[in-house]
């Protein structure tokens, strides 16, 4: 447990005190953790991106937010661009390179002024660790049979930070040759160069995924790279690495790049993009790193997809073969990211409308050592292509299930996972959050629907409402139980009518 997390319980701990509940002696537990990816595709790309973050810091730490994954924060070939053409690592937008100093997002001055609140405020960031491709060389080189665009000279910043100029044997394969003017992908032969064996085997070998593909079996490069890891991890006060297109790069490579980088800062978060979703194929992944590693669960979001269209309907089984059902504390959750929006790479998985709220109350509120990531496009809104805006319809629902995840998402779970279509769980709270919480969703079309749960003895002759507004109130009963309800398909979360914590809810502003 950080410092930050703990002192958010203690004032925690405290405020129950004010309120005469007499917690000051026991024992304080950690708060639950939350992430979010602080960026969707589209975001404007107008060089304030970090500024605008730094913005929202005491918002986000608010709703519980203690890591935010930034989108690639290095200089990119194209500006505007979302940063996955990483032309120089080393330049965080601090050199003119490419036409700018800054990068889309900002200069490397706000994003150190962002990291520096950030950590005042309890959050770390996550980089965005894109190792697998470079894109935009200063010139082309004939290397083998090709005419390649593979010499990386840095003009703007010369030799600061690193002295590493890029050519031929940094580069296993290129996507274009300058001889015959053609796409396709182009394999270079030299030295330390081969495509990695230890990638994924989808189409073969999967070493090659876009651009120019970093050649990760030339030691240079493993120098390079690494030294650029604990540089930035130190220059950020990095909390982790979300580790870009992980399938298609050398696993012994990244397990070494790792160790390096944690072997120099302690409490290092390493999340895998891989994906699949197939449990097996993650879990084969994660096997024989000697770093903790967690891989974004691709497998739920792809069952949180299916609900969302009516593929899969049986909601007793929308948590079954999932990494997050399968290990836990190596899962990161999400409902979208910014390759399932709309417009983007992996637009067949969106999760739509309606379910959203649903698997956000799924990732959120129970009992499991995953850590959920909130996207940035469910609370803030996406822009399309051409530019235009879409609010986010389900903003403030999301908001406060991250509320009810901070407040009230503790202690002992019951499931009522007994209906093929209405399903909900309790939670009777801790010592620290003693209120408590009853959760109901049905992805059924028409009426309300209604469970009776059991929230726990303690709770006896309390009177429960919903926390997304409305009349209704229901007593506990002297056994536990009492009946709740959820229309139809959309998830309601009840807890204490009285809590001191629901003057916070119903508040969320989208604006940034
Ligand atoms: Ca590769």
């Amino acid at each position: 447990m950080d410092a930050s997390v703990h002192s958010r319980s203690f004032r925690h701990a405290e405020l129950h005190n004010t309120h005469g509940s007499g917690l000051a002696a026991r024992q304080s537990t950690a708060s639950n953790r939350l992430m979010i990816q602080g960026f969707e595709w589209y975001a404007r790309k107008d060089e304030q991106h970090w500024k605008r973050l730094n913005g929202q810091l005491e918002k986000l730490s608010d709703i519980g937010v203690d890591m935010i994954w930034i989108p690639p924060a290095s200089k990119a070939a194209a500006n505007p661009s979302t940063g996955y053409d990483v032309y120089d690592l080393w330049d965080l937008g601090e050199f003119n390179q490419k036409g700018h100093v800054a990068t889309s997002w900002g200069t490397k001055a706000e994003l150190s002024a962002l990291s520096a609140n950030a950590t005042a405020h309890g959050i770390r960031l996550l980089a965005d660790g894109v190792l697998n491709q470079r894109a935009g060389a200063d010139a082309s080189k004939t290397c083998s049979a090709h005419k390649a665009w593979v010499d990386y000279e840095f003009p703007g910043r010369g030799t600061t930070y690193s002295s590493k100029k890029w050519s031929c044997n940094d580069f296993s394969a290129i996507d274009y040759d300058d001889i015959t003017k053609q796409s396709a992908i182009w394999k270079i032969d030299g030295q330390n160069n081969a495509f990695a064996k230890d990638v994924s085997t989808g189409n073969g070998n999967y070493d090659y995924l876009t651009l120019g593909d970093v050649a990760y079996e030339n030691p240079s490069v493993q120098e390079d790279v690494k030294a650029w890891g604990s540089w930035v991890t130190k220059q950020l006060n990095l909390g982790g690495f979300r580790l870009d297109a992980a399938k298609h790069m050398s696993k012994a490579f990244l397990n070494s790049w790792m160790s390096s980088v944690a072997s120099s800062n302690s409490n290092m978060l390493f999340i895998a993009e891989y994906l699949t979703g197939d449990v097996s194929v993650v879990q084969s992944f994660v096997n024989g790193f000697s770093t903790a590693i967690s891989v974004f669960d691709t497998p739920l979001q792809t069952k949180f997809h299916d609900f969302s269209t009516g593929a899969q309907t049986d909601m007793t089984s929308v948590l079954k073969n999932t990494w997050l059902a399968s290990k836990p504390k190596q899962a990161v959750m999400y409902v979208n990211n910014h390759d399932t929006q709309i417009g983007q790479a992996l637009e067949v998985l969106n999760v739509a409308g309606w379910f959203t709220p649903l698997a956000y109350a799924l990732m959120l509120l129970r009992d499991t050592a995953g850590y959920p990531c909130l996207f940035y496009g469910d609370i803030y809104g996406v822009y399309d292509g051409s530019g235009s805006f879409t609010a986010p319809p389900h903003s403030t629902q999301i908001a406060d299930l991250a509320l009810a995840r901070k407040y009230f998402a503790y202690g002992t779970q019951t499931d009522y996972f007994d209906d093929a279509s209405t399903i909900g769980w309790t939670r009777q709270g801790d010592t620290d959050h003693p209120e408590g919480l009853a959760v109901i969703m049905t992805n059924a079309q028409n009426g309300d629907k209604t469970k009776r749960m059991n929230v726990g003895t303690q709770h006896a002759g309390e009177v429960w409402s919903s926390l997304f507004g409305g009349s209704g109130k229901v007593s506990i009963g002297s056994d536990g139980f009492a009946t709740f309800v959820a229309g139809a398909r959309t998830v309601n979360m009840y807890t204490r009518a009285d809590a001191s914590q629901r003057g916070d809810f119903d508040s969320w502003n989208i604006s940034i």
